[in-house]
């Protein structure tokens, strides 16, 4: 089986409140090999492609404001069945109820604000995986 790859992004929020290291922590110990990782200051148009799949929806303006809010790390992850994985790691989307010993349920909380800021993200499929790591590594 060939080795699969995933695109994991600290977002702003995680680079903010200085959890860059913690988060990379879970990751290499969970076993995922890092194959490239830079920050990033993403603009409008490299966000839109990212999440062309939620345009429309209440919070695609304040998703994007809050991504163009500050950098964010992006991480090339390698690994067995590692998009399904680094998920898991990851927790559910809101990080009130996401699962305490995830790194949305152990880092995050809602701040009261227009959008989930919730530390990270992870491709949610192969497809998607490709898609994005074109986007964040081109
Ligand atoms: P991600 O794509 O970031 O890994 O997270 P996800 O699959 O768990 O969540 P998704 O549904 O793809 O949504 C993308 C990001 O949009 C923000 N969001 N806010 N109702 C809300 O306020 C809301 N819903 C989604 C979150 O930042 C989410 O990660
Ligand atoms: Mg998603």
């Amino acid at each position: 089986m060939a080795t699969e790859e995933t695109l994991v992004l600290v977002k702003p929020d995680g680079v903010a409140r200085g959890l860059t290291g913690s988060i990379l922590a879970r990751i290499e110990a969970k076993g995922y090999a890092l194959v490239d990782i830079r920050l990033v200051e993403p603009d409008r148009d490299r966000l839109a492609a990212h999440y062309a799949e939620h345009e429309g929806k209440p919070f695609y303006e304040p998703l994007l404001e809050f991504m163009m809010s500050g950098p964010s790390v992006a991480i090339r992850l390698a690994g067995n069945r590692v998009i399904e994985g680094f998920r898991s790691l990851a927790g559910t989307t809101d990080p009130t109820t996401a699962a305490p010993g995830t790194i949305r349920g152990d880092f995050g909380r809602d701040w009261g604000l227009a959008v989930q800021q919730n530390l990270v993200h992870g491709s949610d499929s192969p497809e998607s995986a490709q898609r994005e790591l074109g986007i964040w590594f081109s």
